[in-house]
């Protein structure tokens, strides 16, 4: 029997459902998802094996006009998912007014196959031809409509998804889930908590950097620092007598321990840092 194998990147523009896709065909909680836009900030990969094939997924952040070199770090991750890349996924939602033309241009030019997605089809109830209307001046090889909250619709993208794979053995080994560290995976986990229980500026202001992880027989000890931008975010992150803090430190470990299957300690610092600003940060910290 033939064997299919192939990296697969997802794309678009910020809070289309990018990594709730991602999530759903990994069928893991791997990458952060939340209802603000620019939650994403790395590439993240993820694997999935079947009997005869090996998916190799990529999630990137979505497309942002710069406003800081973050954004420039997050849009590269975008066009340097497409090395390699068997085919992309361009995820749109029906809100999307405007598609991303340097993606698709990009695509294009690069002659990668492209496999175009408009997701969050349970929130309409009229025709749907309209919504592919959008879609008609590019060359893909597939065009759906659909909803990531269907199970059925996922399984209908995943075997697409494999027939445009070519005939090729195994990357990795049966074994390999992904390529973030346990380190990045927690700094995610605690970074979502922020996203969901902070307002306004606070989570796009917010970096979490886990800078010891030890793991003995019955315990995982890990220590992070948030950094804010300002002495004002670092107030707010931290509540009244330490209660904002001590509720998010709570609610990461609580989910750490259920990721892990073990018990955690738990340590969060806060440190003050114009961090999205620098270079040096960015390049250390956001890992290509
Ligand atoms: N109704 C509905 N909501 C969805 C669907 N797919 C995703 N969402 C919601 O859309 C929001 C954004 O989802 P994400 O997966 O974080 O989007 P993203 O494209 O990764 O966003 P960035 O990382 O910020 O670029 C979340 O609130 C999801 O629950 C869907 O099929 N239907
Ligand atoms: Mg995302």
């Amino acid at each position: 029997m033939s064997f299919k194998s192939g990296f697969v990147s997802i794309v678009g523009n910020p809070n289309v459902g990018k990594s709730t896709l991602f999530n759903k065909l990994l069928n893991e909680d791997l990458s952060i998802v939340t209802n603000k836009p620019q939650t994403s900030r790395n590439k993240i990969l993820g694997v999935v094996n079947g009997m005869n094939y090996q998916v190799i997924f990529i999630d990137t952040p979505g497309y942002v006009n710069p406003s800081y070199k973050l954004h420039e770090y997050m849009n590269s991750k975008v066009f340097s998912s497409f090395d390699g890349s068997d085919l992309v996924i361009y995820l749109s939602d029906i809100y999307e007014k405007k598609l991303n033309n340097k993606i698709l241009d990009f695509i294009s030019k690069k002659n990668i196959p492209l496999y175009c997605i408009i997701n969050k089809a349970d929130l309409i109830k009229n025709d749907k031809k309209d919504y592919k209307q959008k879609f008609k001046l590019f060359n893909y090889k597939k065009l759906h409509i659909l909803s990531c909250k269907s199970e059925k619709d996922i399984d209908i993208v995943k075997k697409n998804i494999i027939d445009f794979l070519p005939n090729h053995k195994p990357y990795y080994p049966k074994d390999y889930f992904t390529s973030s560290s346990k380190r990045e995976i927690s700094s995610e986990i605690i970074r979502k908590n922020i996203f969901l229980n902070y307002k306004q500026e606070i989570p796009f202001s917010s970096f979490v950097q886990v800078y010891s992880f030890k793991k003995s027989k019955e315990i995982i000890k890990i220590f992070a620092y948030i950094f804010v931008e300002s002495e004002s975010q670092k107030k707010i992150i931290i509540g009244k007598k330490g209660s904002s803090i001590k509720n998010l430190g709570i609610l990461s470990r609580e989910q750490l321990e259920g990721f892990f299957n073990i018990k955690v300690f738990l340590d969060l610092t806060v440190k003050v840092k114009r961090w999205r600003s620098s270079i040096e940060f960015l390049k250390n910290n956001l890992i290509s």
